[in-house]
Order: C-alpha cells, then sequence, then structure tokens
C-alpha cells in the first residue's frame, strides 16, 4: 500500500452558514471561522472542507452557485478568502473547497442565457427538452420531492434539475461545460487551495434518452443518472486535464455508489479520485419509502455495511469515514444514545471513525456531541428539502403536522445546522443578535467552553484520537480484520501492520456485553492505547470480559 498524506489527514468540515458570525448579522462568515483556526488546530485537524462559499441565491444554502469565481457577500469578501486560506496555511494545515458543478443557480449568467431562447450559443450548457404528451419529458423525481422538470414558458421547453428549480443540472455531454468546469478548478488551485469535496460527482453522467423508470406517474430515476455510462471517462479527463497538475486531495460525494463502483472511482491507478463518501450506512434506517421512511438500524446491518467498505477497498482505493454531516442528523442522536450515555457513546463513535482504515471526516459540532434538534414548529425551519417535504406530507398527503414534525426531528438537515455552540452565553456565542436559524436550546451544557474546561471532555478525546493517528503508523495503514462477527452488540476488528496488531472493541448497546475473544487474540500481554471510560484498566484480563453500555477500547497486543 502507498503512503500519502491524505491518507493520514484528519479533515473538519466547516459549514460556514452555522460555524462562527464576526459582525452579527446572524450569518456565520469567513471572517468567523478565521477566528476559530486556532480551536481546530488545537483539535488536531489538519485539512478544513470549506462547504460552498461562493455568490448564491441561497435556495439551498450556497450549492446552489450564481458566480464561482466570486465569494457570497454575507460570507465576506475575496480578501476575507485569501487572508483564510493564509492563516490555514499558516497553521500548516490545507483548505478543501466544495465544488458544486452537477449544477448552477438559475441565476447564473450561463442559465440566464440558456433559457433566453432555442439557439442561445448557452442552450446547450443545460438538459433542455420538450414535453411528452402535455406532461414532462420523464417520470423522474427530483431528490428535494416532484418533478425533476421545470417547464420554462419562454422557449416551451422543460429543463432538468436532480435538485430544486432553482438548481438546473449542467449538461455534461457538452465539452465546452467541461471545458468551463477545469476552468474554475483551475482559478482555485492557482489560488492555492489544496483539494476539492466534489458535490454529487457521480451524477454528471445521465443514460442517453433519459428514459422513464417503470410505469409510475413519478419515480425514483436513479439508475439513470447515479455513476452513469460516460462518469468514469468525464473524471478521468479532468484528471488528465487539472488533477494530474497540482498536488490536490479530492473527495467525491457519491450517493447510491456501490463497492464495485467506488473500486473504480478511487482505484490507485485509475487517475479519478482519490477517495468517495458512500451512504450504505445513511440508509439502514429508511425503510423501501426512502429517507423519510423511518425504520430502526440494527448493529448487524451497520457492521455488515462497514466491513464490506473495509474489505472491498483494502488494497484498491481508500474510504472517506464519516458519520455525519451538514445533511445528516447528529451521530450521537441517531447511532448512539444522546440522553444518558451522550458522552460514551459520542466517545465510542469517535473510535470507530478513527479506528477503521481511511480518512476520517469530522462535521462541526461532532467533537462536543452536538445532538439533532426538536423544533416545535415548522417555522423554525429553514432547509429547502425540509420545507418541500413539509409541504408534501401535509398538504397532499394530508398527515398530521405533529407526525411530519416527528420524521423531521429524526431525519432532517437542519439537524446539522444549528450554530455551532461555542459557550453559554446568548445565541450560544455564535454572535450576538438573532442567528439565520436557532440555536439548539441545549447549548447551556454542550458547548466549546464547557469541552475545553472538561478534562474528561469528548472534545479532548477526538484529541487523543487524533494524535494517536499522528503518532502510529498501525492505525492508518494497518489492515482491518473483523472479529466476533455475529456479536449482537459488539463491533470489534483488529488492525495488523507487520509484527504490530491492535484490537478495537465496540459496545454499541446500552446493556453490558460479554464476549470471548478468539483463540488467536487470547493470552497475549496488551496494552490499552485508549478508552472511553476513564477508570478502563489496562490490567484486567480482556480474553472473557464485559463491556459496560457503550464502552469502547483500543488494546496494543504485545507478543
Ligand atoms: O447532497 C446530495 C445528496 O445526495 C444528499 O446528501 C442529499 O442532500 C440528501 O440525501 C437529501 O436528504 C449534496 C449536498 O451535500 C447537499 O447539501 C445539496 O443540497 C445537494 O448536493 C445539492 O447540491
Ligand atoms: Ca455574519
Amino acid at each position: 500500500m502507498r503512503k500519502a498524506y491524505w491518507k493520514e489527514a484528519v479533515v473538519y468540515q466547516i459549514y460556514p452558514r452555522s460555524f462562527m458570525d464576526s459582525n452579527g448579522d446572524g450569518i456565520g462568515d469567513l471572517r468567523g471561522i478565521l477566528s476559530k483556526l486556532d480551536y481546530i488546530r488545537e483539535l488536531g485537524a489538519n485539512v478544513i472542507w470549506l462547504c460552498p462559499v461562493y455568490k448564491s441565491p441561497n435556495d439551498d444554502n450556497g450549492y446552489d452557485i450564481s458566480d464561482y469565481r466570486a465569494i457570497m457577500d454575507e460570507f465576506g469578501t475575496m480578501a476575507d478568502w485569501e487572508e483564510l486560506l493564509a492563516g490555514i496555511h499558516r497553521r500548516g494545515m490545507k483548505l478543501m473547497m466544495d465544488l458544486v458543478v452537477n449544477h448552477t443557480s438559475d441565476e447564473h449568467p450561463w442559465f440566464i442565457a440558456s433559457r433566453s431562447s432555442r439557439d442561445n450559443p448557452y442552450r446547450d450548457y443545460y438538459i433542455w427538452r420538450p414535453g411528452k404528451d402535455g406532461r414532462e419529458p420523464n417520470n423522474w423525481l427530483s431528490f428535494f420531492g416532484g418533478s425533476a422538470w421545470e417547464y420554462d414558458e419562454r422557449t416551451g421547453e422543460y429543463y432538468l434539475h436532480l435538485f430544486s428549480r432553482k438548481q438546473p443540472d449542467l449538461n455534461w455531454e457538452n465539452p465546452r461545460v467541461r471545458q468551463e468546469v477545469y476552468d474554475i478548478m483551475r482559478f482555485w488551485l492557482d489560488k492555492g487551495v489544496d483539494g476539492f469535496r466534489m458535490d454529487v460527482i457521480n451524477c454528471v453522467s445521465k443514460t442517453p434518452g433519459l428514459p422513464s423508470v417503470g410505469g409510475a406517474r413519478y419515480a425514483w430515476g436513479g439508475e439513470h443518472f447515479l455513476n452513469g455510462p460516460r462518469v468514469h471517462e468525464f473524471l478521468q479527463e479532468m484528471h488528465r486535464e487539472v488533477l494530474s497538475r497540482y498536488d490536490v486531495m479530492t473527495v467525491g460525494e457519491t450517493p447510491g455508489v456501490t463497492v464495485e463502483q467506488a473500486r473504480l472511482y478511487t482505484g490507485e491507478d485509475r487517475n479519478e479520485l482519490q477517495m468517495v463518501f458512500q451512504f450504505e450506512h445513511m440508509d439502514l434506517d429508511a425503510g423501501p419509502g426512502g429517507k423519510w421512511d423511518l425504520k430502526p438500524w440494527t448493529l448487524r446491518e451497520f457492521r455488515a455495511v462497514m466491513h464490506k467498505w473495509q474489505a472491498g477497498l483494502a488494497g484498491v482505493g481508500w474510504n472517506a469515514l464519516y458519520l455525519n454531516n451538514h445533511d445528516q442528523p447528529r451521530m450521537v442522536s441517531r447511532f448512539g444514545d444522546d440522553g444518558k450515555y451522550r458522552k460514551e457513546s459520542a466517545k465510542l463513535l469517535a473510535t470507530l471513525l478513527h479506528t477503521l482504515q481511511g480518512t476520517p471526516f469530522i462535521y462541526q459540532g461532532e467533537e462536543l456531541g452536538m445532538t439533532n434538534v426538536k423544533f416545535g414548529s415548522i417555522e423554525d425551519y429553514r432547509d429547502i428539502e425540509t420545507l418541500n417535504m413539509y409541504r408534501e406530507y401535509t398538504l397532499e398527503r394530508g398527515l398530521p403536522a405533529d407526525w411530519v414534525l416527528r420524521l423531521i426531528h429524526a431525519k432532517g438537515r437542519d439537524n446539522a445546522r444549528t450554530p455551532m455552540q461555542w459557550d453559554d452565553s446568548q445565541a450560544a456565542g455564535f454572535k450576538s443578535g438573532t442567528p439565520w436559524i436557532k440555536v439548539n436550546p441545549n447549548y447551556p451544557a454542550i458547548n466549546v467552553k464547557e469541552s475545553l474546561a472538561d478534562p474528561d471532555s469528548i472534545f479532548h478525546y477526538y484529541k487523543k484520537l487524533i494524535r494517536l493517528r499522528r503518532e502510529h503508523d498501525i492505525v492508518v495503514y494497518g489492515r482491518y480484520d473483523l472479529i466476533l462477527e455475529d456479536h449482537p452488540q459488539i463491533y470489534a476488528y483488529t488492525r495488523t501492520l507487520g509484527r504490530e496488531q491492535w484490537l478495537v472493541m465496540l459496545n454499541f448497546s446500552r446493556r453490558e456485553a460479554r464476549f470471548e475473544l478468539p483463540g488467536h487474540l487470547r493470552h497475549s500481554g496488551r496494552r490499552l492505547m485508549i478508552a472511553n471510560y476513564a477508570d478502563a484498566d489496562e490490567r484486567e484480563p480482556i480474553d472473557r470480559l464485559e463491556l459496560r453500555p457503550y464502552e469502547a477500547r483500543v488494546y496494543r497486543l504485545l507478543r
């Protein structure tokens, strides 16, 4: 296996709107981030992934870009951005920008030109089709609900938008579009950025002819745009034209990706991407009806997914490890226990994140054990996906509001977007004034100030884990092997590098869990490297042992 700095890195994801507000307008901004760089360095992460900061009408909080070479007014100026980059580099850290090029905003000059007439030179930058029998060109649903097509009266045709109607899809079949994308990438790389997180990059190639799926009026068309026919060709072209000429870090966001596909995206000799975000563990608590069709997840399924990805990319590609982000519920509320065992379970999940093979991505506030939020009224929500869904479920499907709110409490994207909790002062120290979205009412107990002061905090545990990765190659490069394959409560594995071997034991339940180690791991001496219960005793025999609720232990085996 080849060594690389991006395999050893720990990434911290920032959602700028909710991170830190420097001027009191209630919106996080670049100078706010600048003022908190030392905090991130203190944690130990050495790469920052910044969600979009480009000019945008904010239909989808910056994922709808109207100028790829300018900074969103609310976030600051290009000079602020340059100062931020310099501040990051001065601290020996790197910056990854979000590259959102499956679609633009409908307010981007290309789209304004494109929709102006059928023979405008920009017409073919987007995907326009005539209607079929007085209806949309096909039956695909958008990610955010409703048809993926919007009728535009001016020219009497429909345009495709896999996300909101203010996010028209670019036509990657047009080589000029691809060259525009490469130009944008060069613009930022020449300014000194160190990499890209590529938004829904596996959606850029669509099945020719854009066929409908099944017989229903509307249906999920994923099979025609996830990992489409030319996606690998496009990524290899991007690599040839841009990425190969710079020293960059890349991670693709790839909903619906399979291990087989990911081996192609991340294969070390294929010249596409370094890593991809897979979604299989994010789908475990969803039924056949999709994201809002809630279903309990089980450790067996969770472990099976994680194991499949560990084994499937071993020696071939590389995993991007994450348990939450700006689109997902908070990990401690979803996979842990945000009540009695909040601290223990947040640390347990952190242990998993940092000891599987792959590059860990930490989402802002995760290191504090920030939780989901339960706003009592739809008025308090901001996310376009959530607002669309609420309308559809209450008005069209006639479901009771409190029932729909319960779904939002479990899965809504705003769970991750409440302001970062810095201290126990008004608005959690995000800034005085009224933030664009309410703070989580638990901020007096869960915040940075408290976490820094408490040596036993989740924050300090993350610090320790990150230091372990830095000091021990085995945590980054060691081979992963699953043990106790069928245990109903415990996820356990070993990591092996040369003659060195580590053992990771994680009790994913709120009950004590007994286990017996397999023979080849018994009777060796061991040293406790990290554990989430302060009194975990390294001299305890672990051949047969009980783990306490959500207990996590990492041992180095001595032979
Ligand atoms: O997300 C795309 C994506 O596939 C999902 O995470 C999606 O947002 C989620 O399943 C809906 O519940 C990316 C961005 O991360 C997201 O914030 C944007 O809204 C989206 O692309 C469009 O750019
Ligand atoms: Ca601000």
